[in-house]
């Protein structure tokens, strides 16, 4: 048990005892009995010791000039001028009172006289008459100096007695002076004469209240430092509490216990906890989801507080909720086409939880490319497709809010099933198709380049070639391996809704031969160009399927930079071109390059390149001489080239 020492509180107000008057408001020209302290608070447990005082009894003597003012009867009405003294005492008999259900009389002690008692009253000997009523909390205390000696205290502040208690009960209350007779002449029976004039100051007293103390208990589903409740099955609760010790110049300590459904909580458990003061502190606990079933439960903090010499408890009582989610059923076509009114149902959804209700429908419908195009509240919503509505996936998502006030939300995975997303497909019809290449008509080579548009993106593309089954293929492609001949393709492909589409049939001839190239000659004649003398190279050219597209004629002189002539449609299959004069000595090598209109290619060059030297010029007889061997020489070689062919 902690006393209040009355000797340190007394030592407190001797410190303060010269502005006694000022600090608690006390008349400076008047006697004042007092309970001091005045004010006092102690905890459940505690004793405390009050005293009774008198201030200012001194033996200052006021004139006739001096009025009373403060009014008691025994002196007439105020505003009367009197003479009286403020002291000399000689005996007092005071009535005194608490409330006995919150204070427990204990003892007291009568200070007089002061010679046995330094700080107390009247000189010895006296003669006292006590009456203490505990259950009334009254004691009458009448005591007088049966000696000749007056009194007046020291420093104008002595005690007459002090009393000790015990706290029993939280409460406030008076501690209160009932009635306070001072006398000059105690045995004389004229008041007017023998009582000194004083005022009463009452005690007023409270028990502390818990300095350290639950602040707030919360429980839910913790995201972002926040609690969210109710707690969605599934779930683990979050339990938070938050300690306070208000006390502002004691740390305080503590044990906690949490429980959850009456039952003490794993992990919920702390002692010994010390608050300093004016802190608080949050403890954390979790209570896991395999522990929360759908339903109310109760979470309960209580703490136990080492409060001066006892053992104090506060405690707090959170309700919290685990629900169950709603079931979403949905009902809506999967394929619409522009124009279209569509409905989207929600009417079988239901509530798992039985306490639950759906309250609240929002339907969201998206673009194909996640664009937000229109919002609808509803169980049920019909929507129309525009004209101008894009082919291709549209999402539609639901999300509702229920009667706990519960909707989707991304950063709580629990929450999934208020949201269902379903898709419709837009489809204006099925996708066109152009082919590039194959052109209708066309001539193409083995290896026939497939090249196609697609009105939009398509689920699959394929193709058939001269009506045989289709063929499977990302894109463009080439059709390899056909055989001479003229062929047909389509590409197909399908969309995403289903609608398949197909090209226009392109018909094209494969021509898989270059040209023919026969009878090349030259003019003059190889053993006979002289300087001066253009050549003209002539030959013969001739393709099967596509025909001739153009013939050119390579040639190089002393083997340095190659020259192309395009080479003319002479007559019948013959083609032409002209080599230009050289001076003497220069040597000239051609070959001659065709191309069909498929694109397929043949050069001399694979069977050998024709070659002349530019001759000197000789007389003309000379020349005729030679003209005539070499016109038989150029013979011989070209029929042996023709057998060689
Ligand atoms: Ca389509
Ligand atoms: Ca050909």
């Amino acid at each position: 048990m902690i006393i209040v020492s009355v000797s340190m509180l007394g030592l407190k107000f001797d410190e303060a005892s010269a502005d006694l008057s000022a600090s608690l408001n006390f008349p400076v020209t008047m006697p004042v009995v007092f309970v001091d302290p005045q004010n006092i608070t102690a905890r459940l447990g505690e004793n405390i010791t009050v005293a009774v005082k008198i201030f200012n009894l001194t033996d200052a003597y006021y004139a006739t000039d001096q009025p009373w003012i403060p009014g008691d009867e025994v002196l007439g009405p105020p505003g009367i001028l009197y003479n009286y003294s403020l002291g000399n005492l000689l005996g007092f008999a005071i009535i005194f009172r608490w409330n006995p259900d919150i204070l427990a009389y204990v003892n007291h002690t009568v200070k007089a006289p002061v010679e046995l008692h330094p700080d107390g009253v009247l000189h010895e000997p006296i003669f006292s008459i006590v009456n203490v009523d505990e259950n009334a909390g009254t004691y009458e205390l009448a005591t007088t100096s049966l000696g000749n000696g007056t009194f007046n205290s020291p420093d104008a502040n002595a005690a007459v007695f002090t009393m000790t208690f015990e706290v029993i009960k939280r409460g406030v209350g008076n501690i209160s002076l009932d009635s306070v007779d001072l006398a000059t002449k105690w045995d004389i029976p004229s008041p007017h004469e023998n009582r000194i004039p004083n005022v009463i100051r009452n005690g007023w007293f409270q028990t502390s209240s818990l300095e350290t103390w639950i602040e707030s208990l919360d429980v839910g589903f913790s995201r972002n430092q926040a609690l969210w409740e109710p707690i969605i099955l599934g779930e683990n609760a979050s339990v938070r509490v938050v300690v306070r010790n208000d006390n502002l110049t004691m740390a305080e300590t503590y044990n906690l216990t949490l429980y959850y459904n009456g039952a003490p909580l794993e992990g919920g458990i702390w002692t010994d906890r010390v608050l300093n003061p004016g802190e608080a502190e949050t403890l954390n606990c979790t209570i896991p989801a395999s522990d929360l079933g759908r339903g109310v439960h109760l979470v309960n903090a209580s703490i136990a507080v080492l409060n001066g010499s006892e053992v104090l408890t506060d405690e707090l009582t959170t309700q919290f909720r685990v629900i169950d989610t709603p079931i979403l059923g949905v009902e809506a076509p999967t394929l619409a086409i522009p124009g279209e009114t569509v409905t989207f149902n929600a009417s079988q959804s239901t509530h798992n939880d039985p306490d639950g209700t759906i309250q609240s429908y929002r339907w969201s419908l998206f673009a194909p490319g996640e664009t937000l195009r229109f919002q609808y509240l509803g169980v049920s919503v019909t929507h129309t497709f525009a004209q101008s509505a894009e082919d291709g996936t549209w999402r539609v998502a639901l999300n509702v809010t229920d009667s706990f006030g519960i909707g989707y939300d991304p950063m709580r995975p629990a929450t999934a099933p208020y949201r269902k997303e379903i898709s419709i497909e837009i489809d204006s019809g099925p996708p066109s198709i152009l082919i590039a290449w194959p052109e209708n008509g066309s001539f193409v080579g083995e290896d026939v380049p497939l090249s196609f548009q697609i009105g939009e993106i398509p689920f699959w593309i394929g193709y058939s070639v001269d009506s045989q089954p289709n063929v499977t293929i990302s894109g463009n492609t080439t059709l390899l391996g056909l055989p001479e001949g003229v062929h047909s393709v389509v590409v197909y492909a399908n969309d995403t809704a289903g609608s398949m589409g197909a090209s226009s049939p392109v018909y094209f001839t494969v021509d898989a031969n270059p040209p023919n190239i026969t009878d090349v000659s030259q003019y003059p004649q190889k053993f006979d160009v002289q300087p001066q003398d253009e050549v003209t190279v002539n030959a013969t050219l001739v393709d099967a399927l596509s025909g001739i597209k153009h013939v050119i004629l390579n040639y190089t002189t002393n083997n340095g930079t190659w020259h192309d002539i395009n080479m003319t449609h002479l007559t019948g299959n013959v083609w032409t071109a002209t080599i230009p004069a050289f001076p003497y000595g220069i040597n000239v090598t051609y070959a001659i390059m065709a191309e069909d209109n498929a694109g397929n290619r043949i050069s001399t060059s694979e069977t050998g390149y024709d070659q002349y030297l530019v001759v000197p010029e000789f007389p003309s007889s000379v020349t005729l001489l030679l003209l005539g061997a070499a016109a038989l020489l150029v013979g011989i070689i070209l029929r042996k080239r023709a057998t060689a062919s």
